[in-house]
């Protein structure tokens, strides 16, 4: 009997699988000889299980059920903390529809050196099979994928991030398409060998095939390189399918805000990591009248609807979000929604059997376990906390959580924002000029890697659309896709702005208050839609007109508003001569409608 038919009948597939799926777990684990195959039914029983035995072996600690009921402490292998761009590839038939800011590789180049991999990386394992749904479960802009992973800190993160378990499993009729995503720590254990408690290897490789709909993922357990639902299928893949059908998949939050007048808008945004994308989402309105309520805070999928309108679904179903910085003062729904039922992962212990991390109170603990498992005090000298610690937590139990935030036909989006990190030439707000215009903001957003000197501009890292490391095709094509998705909305396309919360003045300061008071801007945004405020042109594009952004109350001079608009036309010139050197690297691939927009700029700037 074949290994995988041995492996077949000590766990056989759910009655009625889909026959496509069960050869190819067979096909899987020919390759990988785990030692047992087990398909997951998503239910909580199943989950308690799988914490429970990893609480045994040491993956997990439970916390203090006083604190924290239910919920869950991991420690990571200290190499294996974060998302690794340098080892995430893009296997397309040519370099050229990866694109020049993706890591190529030959396909047939990858399946070897994965062949040689993935072979018996299983050994002494588990191997799990994991169906899930992107988007609620029969939603027609869902799409289907099934993971494989011999992790089960994986398989809980999958339970709570996508729908994932029987109910998928059986809407995966034989004609229905599905993302096939393989994961293996790649740490295979002998007979009698104890394993560690967080498995994982030294190589690493997290490869996307886009023209067969794979995903080969090797070596790490961490976020986005073993959670293969999110960036690799939600972005990479599904930008590719996106491409080809012609919606979008963006790394964009989704808002509902209602007016102090009762009218209700969605909004979609894109900002680069580190920009305090889940405080946007999550934000709490300072100003009378305005409400602001979540959808979804890393991925947007966004399609034509039957009504001819651009319409979204947030794909994922949890949020995985960075725990240092996260505090009550910083973002109190985000404290509010993990009180339980949360995976904590590279966070301190506290001594009471809670977690800590920086920025979560202003006063740290007098004593805490670090997330690398040390004693720790405020004197220690280094974090409690990894930089990219995160919880992982189910959407729904966000306070801030919209009642139309599973809605099958997606919610109709009045206005798109991109942001960045700036601390020149960017103004607060900026409203483009119309479509074309605004693929051009998307395409340029950066963010300065080092502080500008007065007069300067910092290092720009460009990240368009930021999607720099999500885009599964050549970034210059998906600016291309944007205008024909623009094309094809015709009238109806939303309205784009462009927005910088962190913009500073010569003396170094930041201008702006940010976090709550960054409603304002979004006030100001969605005030333009319904044509309630003014805006003047300008070089750039579309700025509040005098007075129409709403400070009351705010601690801001009108010499700050004044800087955090000011157009420096030199600086703006500089700006678009860097652009222009960022476009030549596409070889000639960046559409003219996006060329267009850097040469009115340039005409309007001198
Ligand atoms: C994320 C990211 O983790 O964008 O969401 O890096
Ligand atoms: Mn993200």
């Amino acid at each position: 009997m074949s290994i995988a038919a041995a492996v077949r009948e000590q766990s056989p597939a759910p009655a009625g699988a889909n026959e496509a799926i069960v050869a190819w777990v067979d096909e899987i684990a020919a390759i990988t000889s785990p030692d047992e195959v087990v398909w997951c039914d998503g239910s909580q029983s199943e989950w308690d299980a799988l914490a429970q035995s990893m609480v045994e072996s040491g993956t997990l600690t439970q916390l203090n059920p006083e604190h924290r009921p239910h919920s869950f402490l991991a420690r990571s292998d200290p190499s294996d903390v974060a998302r690794v761009e340098a080892r995430t590839f893009i296997c397309s038939e040519t370099p050229e529809e990866a694109g020049p800011t993706n890591n190529w590789r030959d396909p047939a180049e990858m399946r070897s050196t994965l062949d040689g991999l993935f072979q018996g990386c299983m050994t002494g394992r588990t191997m799990y099979v994991m169906p899930f749904s992107m988007g609620p479960l029969g939603s027609p802009l869902s799409k289907f994928g099934v993971q494989i992973t011999d992790s089960p800190y994986v398989v809980i993160s999958m339970a709570v991030m996508t729908r994932m378990g029987s109910a998928a499993l059986e809407l995966i009729g034989d004609d229905t398409e599905w993302v096939r995503a393989i994961h293996s720590v790649g740490s295979p254990l002998k007979p009698g060998q104890v394993d560690v408690a967080w498995p994982c290897n030294e190589t690493k490789y997290i490869s996307h095939f886009p023209d067969t709909r794979e995903i080969w993922s090797f070596g790490s357990a961490y976020g986005g390189n073993a959670l293969l639902a999110k960036k690799s299928f939600a972005l990479r893949i599904a930008s590719v399918i996106a491409r080809d059908e012609g919606w979008l998949a963006e790394h964009m939050l989704i808002i509902k805000v209602t007016n102090p007048r009762g009218r209700v808008f969605h909004l979609a945004a894109a900002f680069p990591s580190a920009c305090g994308k889940t405080n946007l989402a999550m934000m709490k309105a300072t100003i009378p009248g305005w409400k602001i309520e979540t959808i979804g805070d890393d991925i947007a999928w966004l399609g034509k609807g039957a009504d001819g309108r651009l319409r979204a679904i947030n794909p994922e179903a949890g949020f995985f979000g960075v725990a240092p910085g996260t505090g009550f003062g910083t973002n109190a729904t985000a404290m509010e929604t993990i009180w339980g039922n949360t995976v904590f992962t590279n966070v301190a212990l506290t001594d009471t059997g809670d977690v800590w991390w920086e920025g979560m109170t202003d006063t740290p603990p007098e004593h805490v376990i670090d997330w690398q498992g040390n004693d720790w005090t405020p004197e220690s000298g280094r974090l409690a906390a990894h930089p990219n610690a995160r919880f992982t937590v189910a959407a729904r139990q966000c306070p801030s959580i919209s009642d139309d935030w599973e809605d099958p036909e997606g919610v109709v989006i009045d206005a798109i924002i991109f942001g960045g990190r700036r601390a020149t030439n960017v103004p607060l707000v900026l409203e483009a000029r119309d479509w074309e215009h605004g693929v051009y903001l998307g395409a340029t957003i950066s963010s300065e890697r080092t502080a500008a000197a007065e007069g300067t501009l910092g290092e720009l890292r460009r990240d368009p659309f930021a999607m720099l490391p999500f885009c599964g095709y050549n970034m210059a094509d998906h600016w291309a896709h944007w205008l024909s998705v623009g094309a094809d909305l015709g009238d109806s396309v939303p309205r784009i702005f462009q927005v910088n919360w962190f913009r500073k003045g010569t003396d170094g300061r930041f201008l702006w208050p940010g976090f709550g008071e960054n409603s304002r801007v979004i006030a100001w945004i969605l005030d333009r839609v319904d044509g309630a405020v003014a805006a003047t042109d300008s070089a750039i594009g579309l700025l509040p007109a005098k007075g129409a952004l709403n400070i009351d109350g705010l601690d801001v001079t009108d010499a700050d508003m004044d800087e955090l608009f000011a157009i420096d036309k030199a600086l703006w010139l500089t700006e678009t001569d860097s652009t222009e050197t960022f476009f030549d690297t596409f070889d000639g691939r960046v559409p003219a409608g996006v060329t267009k927009q850097l040469e009115t700029l340039r005409k309007n700037l001198s």
